[in-house]
């Protein structure tokens, strides 16, 4: 019996050479140009100094690369040989023992060509002739040149390559060229599964699946489908049918249904479904897919603000809470499963229940997928459409993401996170508020409408049914109308960094959903230290400066750093101080968003990096959480206190964002920065459900005066049974003017096996507390926050790899605000 259908990896090692050369050199695939060249030591690290300058002519040249194949007859024996590549990047001719078997212009798409013609018993030669996409993207760009933003090399709107692959305003110019993912020949007998299809149906309780499945058929032998579901207990329910012209349904009704829930709702047992196609008894092809049981909804419906944007699952509104994703390294191949584990494990673990994967990069990869569906991790999913114009008047370009599109939905459509379906990044707000719209735009900008409102919604409609699909990020839903107001649909709000506006300017935005707001800052010292020597550590070296990408980045933070805090005395502080403004403007924006019953999700821009670099991520390149996503795991806590000071006037909220009521007290007290107790009050609190309440106003308008407001704090804590759940503080003056004290900081180290343990305690407010260990990253059970005069707090980490407890308490950091300047 043969086990179908044969798979022959083509992924390893292969040959490269720039062409014309005459030079071959070892490659490796999946795989790229670039990484290929460093590893040969011909091109220094891009991501290092200014050496991404000295690469620019990488991508300005063609590259080939080849294999030799060895293919015995069992394979040629097969009714269909194919070469099957997942990801070719990007301008690729495909050439077969000197025969063209295709060509390549958008890697976002699969290609599957057959091959069995080209092919002879032993030894074959596959050649891949790689044209250079920015020679390309310039000469199109000289022709048409389209509308766009964020410093990109010219023309990238012409090419179905990652929009960010040609800069961005955080991203280096460093398109990667090569076979970027699995390729591989694929033979068949009698059939090849060309395509299957989940459904879910919901009923009381009931889910009953539908899969639906088309078959290639290469003669006419009976075929026969079978479905098995098996359970996240390991019980197996199977069902099968004959297949009818090539197509087959199949019903399934699964048996105690376990529910899948976004991160902090509840469990992600998660189902696997195999689908085989046989004729008779022989197998002939199958397809897995991993699936969780839910419904999910984009509710939209009017009400005393306007037209609501919540994500409905299981019939529970969800609050949104994350943060928006972009490509985790500029070249594609290099990034690892473990890479991509910690981002989304970082995510998951600090209260993240959404990502927003963002329209300037790439569908990601299947693993990707596989731990949002792992952490509940709800997935916007962009087309890779970003702040720029579209030839989309222009039938072959429009045919060219037809494929693409197909493709990724159909990929795509079963995981148990993908919540949405969205056209494009910012480009409808481009045409409405960034003035693209003269006269000569007009026919683009009427081709963008009818692609992103009509073409592009029936195709998803139609290899999605169920999913919701939504025009653009941000939009109204109403073509051209109002993108990014706050009475539907969602907005970007960067009225906060893009037009310097205070933080408390996210509470004018009572919007209804949030998909992006974000500030800057600096990474960590030891990421500075991967690509600038001490002698460039200042915000204004040349080194630094080209290592921030917005061409006012660095003016902004400078800007606001002096609005709030008083000015750094050295650089490692400013590093630490640019943390802190990030940090706290983004809670400022969520404790809003979260305890405004209008809005129903705040995802920051953005959650990692693609080099290290100045930007708006919360964690870097390297891995390493900035003080932001230290702020998110409590700024997204599923039980939320925040605090809205407004003066000396303070009211206080507690947001219940879990299935369950809960039953506490919030105790406050106003004291000296000294802990001296001015006043002090308990609530008794008993919240419900996917609530917030408000606890208290508390008006301090007689006990805080022009005198004392410097040295004055309200610490609120957030109790249940004695313990502290959350705690927020608010002040009565800026940062920069409050007459902090040295507070004095005391810590007491304890360990149990390789957990640390760290009690601090201070004298005096202790303003957003770091600790960090000196020659090694861990990650600390909480970090910058604020210690009021007298409390203690117990910090946990593990301990490095091959540290004693002695090593690590002798390598502790600690500082707090009163160091930095
Ligand atoms: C948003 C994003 C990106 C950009 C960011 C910062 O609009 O969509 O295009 O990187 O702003 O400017």
């Amino acid at each position: 019996m043969m086990t179908q259908p044969l798979k022959q990896s083509l992924s390893g090692e292969w040959q490269f050479r720039q062409a014309g050369s005459s030079e071959w050199r070892p490659a490796s695939v999946p795989g790229g140009v670039h990484t290929d060249l460093m590893r040969l030591g011909r091109i220094d690290d891009p991501f290092v100094g200014d050496e991404e300058l000295r690469g620019q002519w990488v991508a300005q040249q063609d590259w080939d690369y080849r294999r030799t194949i060895f293919v015995d007859d069992h394979l040629l024996s097969h009714d269909r040989v194919q070469l099957v590549c997942d990801g070719l990047d990007t301008l690729a001719t495909v050439t077969l023992n000197g025969t063209v078997i295709g060509m390549s212009d958008n890697m976002f798409r699969p290609y599957r060509w057959d091959v069995r013609e080209a092919l002879r018993a032993g030894e074959n030669v596959l050649l891949i002739a790689f044209a250079s996409p920015v020679v390309f993207a310039a000469a199109k760009n000289n022709l048409r040149s389209m509308p766009d933003v964020n410093n990109l090399l010219p023309g990238a709107p012409h090419i179905r390559k990652a929009p960010s692959h040609f800069g961005w305003d955080w991203g280096p110019h460093l398109p990667p060229i090569g076979i970027w993912r699995d390729i591989r020949l694929e033979a068949f007998s009698t059939a090849r599964l060309a395509d299957v299809a989940v459904r879910q149906h919901h009923d009381n309780g009931a889910v009953h699946l539908t899969v639906s499945a088309s078959a290639d058929l290469y003669n006419d032998e009976p075929l026969q489908l079978t479905a098995r579901l098996t359970s996240p207990r390991g019980e197996m329910q199977t069902v099968s049918t004959p297949l009818t012209a090539g197509n087959g349904t199949l019903a399934l009704d699964v048996g105690h249904p376990q529910l899948w829930w976004p991160n902090g709702y509840g469990n992600q047992p998660l189902y696997t479904l195999t689908v085989l196609l046989e004729s008779g008894a022989e197998p002939l092809d199958t397809w897995t897919c991993t699936i969780g049981l839910r419904t999910i909804e984009l509710r939209q419906e009017p009400d005393e603000w306007g037209t609501s944007f919540t994500f409905v699952v299981n019939g529970l509104p969800i609050f949104a809470k994350g943060s928006n994703w972009i490509p985790a390294d500029s070249f594609p191949t290099r990034i690892s499963h473990a890479q991509l584990e910690h981002l989304l494990g970082s995510a998951a673990g600090a209260n993240h229940n959404t990502v927003r994967v963002w329209g300037g990069g790439y569908y990601e990869d299947e693993y990707f997928y596989d731990l949002c569906d792992r952490y509940g991790l709800l997935v916007w999913q962009d087309f890779m459409f970003a702040c720029a114009g579209y030839p989309l008047d222009d039938p072959t370009f429009v045919e060219n993401v037809r494929a693409e599109v197909v493709a990724n939905v159909r990929r795509l459509r079963h995981r148990a996170c993908l919540a949405l379906w969205c056209g494009n990044n910012e480009i409808e707000a481009a045409w409405v508020d960034w003035g693209w719209n003269t006269p000569q735009s007009t026919d683009l900008m009427r081709a963008y409408e009818r692609f992103f409102f009509t073409t592009l919604a029936q195709w998803v409609a139609a290899e999605d049914p169920d999913r919701a699909y939504w025009p653009s990020s941000p939009s109204s839903n109403t073509p051209m109308r109002d993108p990014n107001g706050n009475s539907a649909g969602d907005i970007h709000q960067w009225a906060v960094w893009h037009a310097n506006k205070p933080f408390s300017n996210y509470r004018e935005t009572p919007a209804r959903f949030v998909s992006e707001f974000g500030f800057e800052s600096l990474p960590p010292l030891p990421t500075i230290a991967s690509f600038a020597a001490p002698s460039d550590w200042n915000i204004t070296s040349y080194i630094m400066e080209h290592h921030q990408r917005s061409p006012v980045g660095n003016e902004k933070i400078v800007l606001y750093m002096l609005e709030n805090f008083r000015l750094p005395k050295d650089f490692p502080n400013l590093v630490y101080l640019s943390q802190l403004l990030q940090a706290e403007a983004m809670r400022v924006g969520v404790d809003f968003w979260r305890r405004h019953p209008a809005c129903s999700g705040a995802l920051y821009w953005q959650l990692n990096d693609c080099w290290p670099v100045i930007s708006w991520s919360g964690i870097d390149y390297f891995g390493r959480w900035k003080a932001l996503h230290y702020a998110s795991r409590r700024f997204f806590a599923p039980l939320h206190l925040s605090i809205e000071d407004q003066g000396t006037a303070m009211s206080v909220f507690v947001t219940n964002e879990r299935r369950e009521p809960w039953e506490g007290a919030i105790h406050w007290s106003l004291e000296t920065l000294a802990g001296e107790p001015i006043d002090s009050g308990d609530f008794p609190l008993a919240t419900d459900p996917l609530t917030t309440t408000p606890v208290c106003n508390l008006d301090f308008g007689s006990l805080v005066t022009d005198e004392n407001r410097r040295n004055l704090l309200l610490v609120c804590d957030l109790v249940q049974n004695s313990q502290t759940l959350q705690r927020a503080v608010a002040t009565f003056a800026p940062t920069k003017h409050l007459a902090l004290a040295d507070p004095q900081l005391k810590t007491e180290v304890a360990h149990n096996g390789a957990q640390l343990s760290i009690k601090l305690s201070a004298t005096s407010l202790a303003r957003f507390v770091e600790l960090s260990l000196d020659g090694a990253d861990v990650l600390f059970s909480d970090n910058y926050f604020d210690l009021p005069a007298g409390r203690s707090v117990q910090i946990t980490c593990t301990l490095p790899v091959g540290w004693t407890p002695l090593q690590a308490q002798q390598a502790l950091r600690l500082r707090s605000v009163f160091d930095s300047y």
